[in-house]
């Protein structure tokens, strides 16, 4: 299903008397709205191809129907929600969960709906139909080398769909590690699992990142081979200058400072990128900015000040990408639900002070220090990013277009009640 962009006009017609009002209040209030409005237009999140459908748990999983029943159809959704708010130009594909059958085709079809490929995901924590070795007990970890060879070529396979499609990144997200005291050698395992990372290293273009992704528990219950910060960058260390972190925020011991962690992997240049949800408990994989909205600003406030300092590119040097499951909302209002949060949180980080802020640490004023953050905090920059996205051919209100366009009684009515999309 595609929404015309005249629709779009028509409907940011009917609200623009109210925006520019917000907006003139918004550009009054703030230094460098313009700027901000560029760096908001030039940044795109990219999202996840396994996050389209419903989500579920070991108890249950509650379908909504009108599910993308191919990649082609997920691409298609990717670029309706990219139509809405500009700002989801990017998938990132998982396999074997979403093989390009016919390349060049999905790379026509993605460039169609404004869409690059970012980062390409392996999957060696299930075992596929056919598979000759199991990973039950880990991959790159494996005592058995066979099994640590054969997680090897699964990924060099990756690589070789990712550079069909231009993407120039690979995430390796190991679910290895243990559920038992005493079941597994660690210093074995961190040895079998650094040296198999090698040889995909080894295979990846010039051009090419590898971004290690850890992960504190699940599906491992006692101990994971890439468990946190620390561990990730040790591998990324020992592989390279292709190799860095990449940081998902639902995968951290409860109160883990991730803005501190940040900080210092951005300081160290082995920041890669990002997984955007949130999170209550454990690895809860929702909308972003639903649950802890100050620390995803936290995170964004080091973020800016951090690539600031190294002059980066905010929107180019580092990968944003959702990781997501949706268990009872439906899926692309969740995804323009955590695009919107990513955006606005970004827009507070910009126009945050830094230089006030800056002054007041190094006069240990902990008190002002304070009220410059959530100074910009607490700035309603709803209109500055509506603004952003309607410069870019965006609608001001993205759900209620989708809403009022009935993007999923229309889907449902194309594919049907049933039908299941691949992923979580
Ligand atoms: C693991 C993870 C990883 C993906 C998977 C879908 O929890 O965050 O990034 O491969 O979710
Ligand atoms: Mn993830």
């Amino acid at each position: 299903m595609t929404i015309e962009k005249y629709k779009i006009e028509e409907y940011n017609h009917q609200l623009m008397q109210e925006h520019q009002r917000k907006l003139d209040f918004i550009k009054d209030e703030v230094n460098g709205a313009e700027e901000i409005l560029q760096k908001l237009m030039d940044f795109q999140v990219a999202i996840p191809s396994w996050a389209l459908g419903t989500g579920g748990t070991r108890f249950g999983r509650f379908g909504g129907g009108g599910e993308p029943r191919s990649l082609e159809e997920k691409i298609e959704d990717i670029g309706l929600l990219h139509a809405l708010n500009q700002s989801s130009g990017a998938i990132s594909l998982h396999i074997p969960w979403d093989i390009p059958e016919n390349a060049n085709n999905i790379k026509a079809l993605a460039a169609q709906n404004g869409l690059r490929f970012d980062a390409m995901n392996s999957n060696t924590f299930q075992d596929q139909p056919g598979q000759q070795l199991s990973y039950k007990f880990g991959s790159m970890q494996h005592v058995d080398k066979a099994v640590r060879r054969q997680a090897i070529e699964h990924n060099i396979e990756v690589i070789k769909y990712g550079v069909e499609l231009g993407s120039t990144a690979l995430t390796v997200w190991l679910s290895d590690g243990s559920c038992f005291p005493g079941q597994l050698h660690f210093r074995r395992a961190f040895q079998n699992t650094l040296d198999s990372l090698q040889q995909v290293y080894a295979a990846l273009p010039d051009n090419w990142k590898m971004f290690v992704e850890y992960k504190a528990f699940e599906p491992n219950f006692y101990s994971t081979t890439v468990g946190d910060w620390g561990q990730s960058l040790l591998y990324a260390t020992r592989l390279g200058e292709k190799a860095y972190t990449l940081v998902d925020l639902g995968h951290h011991l409860p109160n883990a400072n991730i803005e501190q962690i940040v900080a210092l992997l951005l300081m160290e240049g082995k920041l890669g990128g990002f997984h955007f949800n949130d999170s209550k408990y454990g690895d809860d994989d929702l909308t972003v900015g639903s649950i802890k909205p100050y620390q995803l600003f936290l995170i964004f406030n080091e973020l800016v000040e951090g690539m600031d300092a190294r002059g980066m590119n905010h929107a180019t040097d580092l990968g944003w990408m959702i990781d997501a499951s949706h268990n009872v909302k439906d899926p692309l209002e969740d995804l323009l639900q955590s695009v919107e949060a990513i955006m606005l949180t970004y827009a507070q980080a910009l126009l945050a002070d830094r230089k006030m802020l800056n002054e007041a640490q190094l006069q240990n004023d902990v008190v002002a220090a304070q009220e410059i953050l959530q100074a910009a905090f607490r700035t309603d920059v709803r209109a500055l990013v509506a603004e952003a996205r309607m410069r870019a051919g965006g609608a001001l209100k993205p759900l209620a277009v989708y809403r009022k366009e009935k993007v999923r009684e229309n889907l449902i009515k194309q594919r049907g009640l049933k039908t299941v999309a691949t992923g979580l």
